[in-house]
C-alpha cells in the first residue's frame, strides 16, 4: 500500500490510534505518496465521523473592510482613507443579513477589518440587532485578532471584551487570523497582527468562557514544512487543554492583489496534502473542513476521501478570497452541496454551527418552521 517506505511506521501508529510527533509530521509533508497519506487520513476520518460529510446553510457578513493592520497576505483590508473602502451602517448590515434568509440560514459568519474608530459598543449593538431580527440564527463572530484589537482599543482585558460580546449575542467564533504561528513568518505576512501566542491565549480565554471556536492555518506563502507542523502541534496542545476547537480549516494562500502577488498559487497536490496531514496530526479536533470557496468545489469533493468531513456552507457572498483572486462562485445552494457530497459516496448531513443535526422535514409544510435543531 505504501510506495514511500518512510510512511510505513507512521501507518502502523495511525492504525493503532497513536499520536504522531513533530518529526513524523514533517515526514508526512516531505512525502509525495498522496495515496498513502489519503488512506491513513481516511481511516482516521471514518473512525471519527463515519461516512458523514457535514455542511451548513450560512451567510457571511463583513461589516467593514477598513483595516489598520495592512497585512501583506491580505487583499481585503483597505486603508482608512482609501475611497474604495466601505463600512456598513447597522441598518445596512442587518439588511445584508436578511438577504440570505430565504434559504433558512442557521449561521451568520461575521468578520471584518480592524477599524480604527468603530467602538466595541457599536459591534455589540450590531450583534444585538441581529439577534433581535433573526433570533434562531447562530452568530459566529470575530476572529481572535479582532478580539485582540478591541481589547487594545478599549483597554479592557480579553476576557472582558469576550464577555461583553457574548452578552450581546456572540455564540461562537470563527477560526481566522491564526495564519502560521512562526514569528519569522508573521513578520513577513502579517507583522501588525497579534502574535501566535496571543492568538492561542485569546482562544483559551474564549474556550474557558464556554465559547467554541474553529481554527485555521494559512499555508502556501513563505512558511516551511516545520512551521506548518509546529502550528498544528500548538493547536493540538491547546485542544488537549480546553477541547474548545470544533473544526480545523487549512486555508490556501491566494496571492492575487496582495503585496505577495509573486508567490505561486498552491497546487492541488499541496491542498489535498494539507487536508490529509491536518487530519492525521490533529487527532483531538473532531472536524476537518474542506472550505470549497478556497479549494474549489471540485477539490473539496475529492478532499472528502482524504480526511475532510465538512464542506462549510452556502456562504452567499464572500469577499476575503474573492478580493484575492478566487475564481469560485460566491455561493452554493444546499442542493449543490449535497450533490458534491453524495457523488463522493458520503452521506450529507446538514449541521448547525455546533454540529447538531438540522431537520428540515417541516420546512415545506410550514416555512416559518424552516428548521429544527436535533439534540
Ligand atoms: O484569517 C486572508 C485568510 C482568513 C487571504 O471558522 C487569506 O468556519 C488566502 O478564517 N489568501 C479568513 N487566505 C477566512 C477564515 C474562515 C473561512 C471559512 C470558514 C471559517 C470558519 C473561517 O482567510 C483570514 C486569513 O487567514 N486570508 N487573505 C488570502 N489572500
Amino acid at each position: 500500500m505504501f510506495s514511500d517506505p518512510r510512511l510505513r511506521p507512521i501507518g502502523e501508529k495511525v492504525a493503532a490510534g497513536q499520536r504522531l510527533n513533530f518529526d513524523e509530521g514533517v515526514t508526512l509533508y516531505r512525502s509525495s505518496d498522496i495515496l498513502a497519506l489519503g488512506q491513513m487520513a481516511n481511516l482516521v476520518r471514518e473512525r471519527i465521523n463515519g461516512n458523514q460529510t457535514f455542511y451548513n446553510v450560512n451567510r457571511h457578513i463583513n461589516p467593514t473592510d477598513v483595516c489598520v493592520a495592512q497585512c501583506k497576505l491580505c487583499a481585503f483590508g483597505k486603508q482608512v482613507r482609501d475611497p474604495d473602502g466601505y463600512t456598513m451602517s447597522h441598518e445596512q448590515a442587518w439588511e445584508v443579513a436578511g438577504k440570505g434568509y430565504t434559504e433558512a440560514v442557521t449561521e451568520f459568519h461575521i468578520v471584518g477589518g480592524l477599524h480604527p474608530t468603530l467602538t466595541l459598543d457599536w459591534y455589540c449593538d450590531l450583534l444585538r440587532g441581529l439577534k433581535q431580527r433573526f433570533p434562531a440564527v447562530h452568530l459566529k463572530a470575530f476572529t481572535m485578532v479582532e478580539i485582540g484589537y478591541f481589547s487594545t482599543r478599549t483597554k479592557l482585558s480579553i476576557r472582558q471584551v469576550l464577555e461583553k460580546l457574548k452578552d450581546a449575542g456572540m455564540d461562537s467564533m470563527p477560526g481566522g487570523g491564526a495564519e502560521v504561528f512562526s514569528e519569522r513568518v508573521r513578520r513577513i505576512i502579517c507583522d501588525h497582527k497579534i502574535d501566535g501566542s496571543q492568538w492561542i491565549d485569546t482562544a483559551r480565554e474564549a474556550h474557558k468562557l464556554g465559547l467554541h471556536s474553529n481554527c485555521t492555518m494559512l499555508y502556501g506563502h513563505v512558511e516551511s514544512e516545520e512551521d506548518r507542523v509546529d502550528h498544528l502541534l500548538k493547536l493540538r496542545e491547546l485542544q488537549d487543554e480546553t477541547g474548545g476547537f470544533q473544526t480545523f480549516i487549512p486555508l490556501a494562500f491566494h496571492p492575487a492583489n496582495t503585496p505577495l502577488h509573486h508567490v505561486p498559487v498552491t497546487s492541488g497536490f499541496d491542498d489535498i496534502k494539507n487536508i490529509a496531514i491536518s487530519r492525521l496530526m490533529l487527532d483531538n479536533i473532531p472536524h476537518i473542513k474542506a472550505y470549497w470557496i478556497m479549494m474549489t468545489p471540485r477539490m473539496a469533493q475529492i478532499a472528502q476521501r482524504f480526511g475532510a468531513d465538512d464542506l462549510d456552507g452556502t456562504v452567499v457572498e464572500e469577499k476575503i478570497y474573492h478580493d484575492a483572486g478566487a475564481t469560485t462562485s460566491q455561493s452554493l445552494r444546499r442542493e449543490e452541496l449535497t450533490r458534491l457530497i453524495r457523488e463522493a459516496g458520503r452521506e450529507p448531513v446538514e449541521r448547525d454551527t455546533l454540529y447538531r443535526k438540522v431537520d428540515r422535514s417541516q420546512m415545506a409544510a410550514s416555512p416559518e418552521a424552516a428548521f429544527t435543531i436535533l439534540v
